[in-house]
């Protein structure tokens, strides 16, 4: 289930060439051997395309925002790290409320042209009412464009049983990722952060199971995370499913003790923890050891085997 897509709007454009769009067309009206009724015909053409040209793709624009009870809690919490929602909710509702004044002009003008014996001049007061509201709809328009973008950008995160991975930088997480979706991950960026997600699935029987890597996020302390980080953090609770959190054995960056006590900060998170002791291959029997004691009160499993027992372990676990 994707997120609606926001379109994007040329504002600055729109009103030029509803204009020019209404006087072609009012042209192409004829077959009146009255000239004055010819006149008032074309005029009153003019008013109700130029109106309905610009409302019709207002109301498109309005109508290809999300509405907030449309998002999932991890896009609601995603949009939310990025553009405030009720931002958003504001600007929609102004840009509706220009939208009818432009509506209601309209019949206004379409009113006033039937008992006029100068249409033009009714149709060119329409135009100058119409014109008055164009910076106005420039810039709410605008910004709506560019909370379109960032929502456009949130992940497509499924709120589906998902294998959130964990640990420090270069411990083996896009690697596990890998190997348990037996795919190149997607990427996704993450919303109003230069940070991206990595997103993979597989099938347990017929149930899908999504797997996450978070490079950048889950790699350090709560203090450590700025306000955005920490919503991205929270929006990864919504999410059901357990952390499995990747120990590289070999040390290679961080301590085994400093592993831990990053493992200790994420059991904050309230999930199911499993432990993936990474890099075997390359650790002394020392580290295998003291790692197994270190960790022994998680669920642990021993990532050096085949692709497909590594997946059916770490399915057993999430049960
Ligand atoms: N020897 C060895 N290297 C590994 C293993 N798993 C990952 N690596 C290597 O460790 C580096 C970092 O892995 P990566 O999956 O990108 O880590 P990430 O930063 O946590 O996503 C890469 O060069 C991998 O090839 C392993 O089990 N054994
Ligand atoms: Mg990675």
């Amino acid at each position: 289930m994707g997120i609606k897509k926001p379109k994007y709007l040329e504002s600055r454009e729109l009103f030029e060439n509803a204009m020019g769009y209404a006087r072609k067309e009012a042209a192409k009206i004829s077959g009146m051997r009255n000239k004055k009724r010819l006149i008032h015909a074309r005029e009153k053409a003019r008013i109700s395309l130029m109106a309905d040209y610009i409302t019709e793709k207002i109301d498109l624009y309005i109508k290809s925002f999300p509405l907030v009870s449309e998002l999932n809690e991890f896009q609601k919490e995603s949009v939310n790290s990025l553009a405030e929602l009720k931002e958003l909710k504001k600007k929609l509702g102004y840009l509706f409320k220009l939208n009818t004044v432009i509506k209601n002009l309209k019949k206004k003008n379409l009113a006033a042209i039937r008992k006029s014996d100068s249409p033009q001049k009714v149709r060119k007061t329409f135009y100058g009412r119409v014109l008055s509201l164009k910076k106005d709809v420039v810039r709410v328009v605008e910004e709506l464009n560019e909370i379109g973008r960032k929502i456009k950008e949130v992940p497509e995160i499924k709120l589906i049983p998902s294998v959130i991975v964990a640990g420090f930088p270069n411990s083996g997480k896009t690697t596990v990722l890998k190997r348990l979706t037996g795919s190149e991950p997607q990427i996704a960026a993450y919303p109003f952060t230069t940070k991206k997600i990595e997103l993979g699935y597989f099938l347990d029987k017929y149930k899908e199971i999504q797997v996450i890597d978070t490079p950048g996020l889950l790699d350090r302390r709560e203090e450590e995370r700025n306000l955005i980080e920490k919503k991205a953090v929270n929006a990864l609770k919504n999410l059901e499913g357990i952390i499995l959190f990747i120990v590289d054995l070999s040390e290679a960056g961080y301590s085994l003790e400093e592993q831990k006590s990053l493992l200790e900060e994420l059991k904050k998170l309230g999930k199911k923890i499993i432990v993936a002791l990474n890099k075997e291959d390359i650790a002394s029997e020392e580290q295998i050891g003291k790692a197994k004691e270190l960790f022994s009160e998680f669920e642990l499993i021993l990532t050096g085997e085949k692709d497909k027992e590594l997946k059916e372990k770490v399915i057993g676990k999430m049960q």
